[in-house]
Order: C-alpha cells, then sequence, then structure tokens
C-alpha cells in the first residue's frame, strides 16, 4: 500500500561509538538485532508472568476503541487509572474493540521488574531518559505520530509492523494543527491511504519492518511512527534527548503542564 517503501537495515550488535556517529547523530533509523538478548525478560515475561508481579499496581493506562489507541484530538483525556491486572486481562481477552493497554512507564512499578532488563548502552548516559512498557493486543494500531525524543523500541515478546516517514515528509503526512491537543500527531493512515481526502501523502516514501522479538528499533526523534501489533507483544521504549534537542523536550514538558495534557 505505501510507495516505494524501504526496508530498515537489520544489524547485529555495533559499539556505542558505531551506533552514536552511523545513526545517532545522522538520525538514520536502524535495526539492531541482540540487543537485549542477555535480558531475563526475554525468558520470562509474559501475561501471567507481569500479572503476579505488577498486576495489583493502578496505572494510568490506554484506552482502545475500534482496535486504535484512543490518541487523537481528545488525547489527555483517555488515560483510565484501573489495576493492571484488569488492563493486563483485557489484552488477553484480545479485546481491542472497546478495551485497555498498557504503556506506562516503568518507574510506576517500582522496581518490580528492574532485575529483568538493562537500559541499552547507547542511551544510558543520555538526558531526561525515560522507559516504557507497551503490552497490546494482536491487532492493536497506535496511529502515526512523531516524539521529541530519541527512541530505542526493543521487542520482547510478539512482533509489530512498524512504518516510519522522516521529518522532511511531515507536510504530507497531514498533521493535526499545532494547537490541537495532539500537535505530534497525523491523520494519514498508512495501511488505508485515502489519497482523494489526502492526495500530498501520494509522495511520501515509507521505511518499514516487521519488529521481531529480540530485534531493537531505533526510532530517531522527530520522526514519524506507525505501530500495529502481529501478534500479542510486549515491548519496552527507551526515550532520550541530547544535545540542543533537549531545549524543545523542556519546552514541550513546561506547555503540558500549564495545558494540563
Ligand atoms: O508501542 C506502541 O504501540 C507505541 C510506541 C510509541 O509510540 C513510542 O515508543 O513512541
Amino acid at each position: 500500500v505505501y510507495n516505494r517503501p524501504i526496508s530498515i537495515p537489520k544489524i547485529e550488535t555495533i559499539s556505542k561509538a558505531e551506533f552514536e556517529q552511523k545513526y545517532l547523530r545522522k538520525n538514520i533509523p536502524v535495526v539492531i538485532c541482540g540487543l537485549n538478548s542477555d535480558w531475563k525478560a526475554r525468558m520470562v515475561w509474559n501475561i501471567s508472568y507481569l500479572k503476579e508481579k505488577i498486576g495489583g499496581y493502578t496505572s494510568g493506562v490506554i484506552k482502545i476503541k475500534n482496535g486504535m489507541y484512543v490518541i487523537n484530538t481528545e488525547r489527555g483525556s483517555k488515560l483510565d487509572y484501573i489495576l493492571v491486572k484488569e488492563c493486563l486481562e483485557c489484552v488477553e481477552s484480545k479485546n481491542i474493540e472497546n478495551g485497555w493497554s498498557l504503556a506506562s512507564p516503568i518507574e510506576n512499578f517500582d522496581d518490580k521488574l528492574s532485575a529483568d532488563y538493562t537500559t541499552f548502552s547507547y542511551c544510558s548516559d543520555g538526558r531526561f531518559l525515560r522507559t516504557r512498557l507497551f503490552v497490546g493486543a494482536k491487532g492493536l494500531v497506535t496511529s502515526l505520530h512523531q516524539d521529541l525524543y530519541e527512541n530505542l523500541y526493543t521487542m520482547v515478546k510478539g512482533e509489530k509492523k512498524i512504518i516510519l516517514y522522516p521529518p522532511n515528509q511531515s507536510s504530507l503526512l497531514y498533521r493535526y494543527p499545532y494547537i490541537s491537543k495532539f500537535p505530534n500527531g497525523a491523520k494519514v493512515d498508512p495501511e488505508k491511504p485515502d489519497y482523494k481526502r489526502f492526495p500530498r501523502f501520494e509522495k511520501a516514501n515509507a521505511w518499514v519492518v516487521d519488529l521481531k522479538a529480540g530485534e531493537t528499533l531505533y526510532i530517531p526523534s522527530y520522526w514519524w511512527h506507525y505501530l500495529r501489533n502481529l501478534d500479542e507483544s510486549i515491548a519496552v521504549s527507551f526515550w532520550w534527548g541530547y544535545g540542543w534537542k533537549l531545549i524543545p523536550v523542556w519546552l514541550a514538558a513546561l506547555y503540558k503542564k500549564i495545558r494540563k495534557i
């Protein structure tokens, strides 16, 4: 469906210096294989383990309607605070029509999961480091959006289709207005393109990958990303900032605080 797609290259683990030189400083996406192979999480994480470890916490979870995270212009009002156990049971029941998905900062769960993973050296000295745990049912879609952070997105279980567009194609993606509650979101659907409504989108070039357990995708800051679960999946993302790019990160945090979003 997407025009002239580029397959994101998959490489074996490289040194931090090489990662910085070839990818981070050039803002080029890449899939690194094997980075998380020594994580205990790769062996033990599944829904029942997570229920046992963190099921008793109350956490903000993302509401899902019709197979999508509800992160449209109503973003901000769609986090429900419920028991993690209830959210994970909903994932287990494969309900993506009207349910929840876990997308929570891992710090919400104190140190209950900290022995199961390690922060990758590529981002361990980055500022503003945020670690998030994603657990979602097969078929769940995260609509196209961009973030101010660098992102190392690592699959622990399952597989996801991920579609990226570089920031210099933003004008082809029909973003929501900067003053909306989803200023980092785009209106186009990469898997069901509507070229009548969004004619410029026909010129966009997607970078695509099916990201499997054990693989880590580097999503450079400002790159647009869209994700669909090909299986029930568990993933961890590390977001961080560095250099001048920390200025917009700080400004956005302030803006969110003021507008309470
Ligand atoms: O896991 C997902 O579906 C969303 C991940 C994401 O958007 C991110 O890490 O920025």
